[in-house]
């Protein structure tokens, strides 16, 4: 059960398509950090739902690259609990560009497993109701009410 005051959350972490074949130690990653896996699904978007899923990047010029990249196989999305679940999965990951993460953090998820600012091998919310929208995108809830405004644990 969590106290009061504690910074439980839960997160979306996301294996892209370069890096499902690495999911044993992707999860390995998480539990050594004291996070959880309560949900998984393995998955492959179609343009439609990763244009949707993205849509917050769809004027950046890189938007065409990344709906490809990630329509182009199976991912594996996951929600992930704990103790400041964001922060701590995206301590994880390493910085977005997998190739300055092998300068800069060698042991990140993305060095390890990623190529480039691209295909960088992972994703995770980047705020408290990013991953609330991304948690009902990958899962939805059953009452179909849609997604709670924020992923902060209060009956988890
Ligand atoms: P993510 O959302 O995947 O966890 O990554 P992030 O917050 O670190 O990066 P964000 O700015 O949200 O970008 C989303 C994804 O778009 C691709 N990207 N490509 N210049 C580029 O070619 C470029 N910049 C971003 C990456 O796959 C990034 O994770
Ligand atoms: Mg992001």
């Amino acid at each position: 059960a969590s106290k009061m005051g504690s910074r439980k959350e839960r997160t979306l972490a996301m294996i892209k398509p370069d890096a499902v074949t690495q999911i044993g130690d992707i999860i390995q990653m998480i539990y050594s950090k004291n996070l959880i896996v309560t949900k998984a699904k393995m998955t492959k978007l179609s343009w439609k739902q990763a244009a949707d899923f993205y849509s917050e990047h769809q004027s950046k010029s890189f938007f065409n690259n990344l709906v490809q990249f990630v329509t182009s196989g199976p991912m594996v999305a996951m929600e992930v609990m704990g103790d400041e679940a964001l922060s701590t999965w995206r301590k994880i990951l390493g910085p977005t560009d997998s190739a300055l993460a092998l300068k800069d953090t060698p042991n990140s998820l993305r060095a390890r497993f990623g190529t480039d600012g691209t295909k960088n091998a992972a994703h995770g919310s980047d705020s408290l109701a990013s991953a609330a929208r991304e948690l009902e995108f990958f899962f939805p809830s059953a009452t179909g009410s849609g997604p709670p405004s924020t992923a902060k644990c209060t009956d988890c």
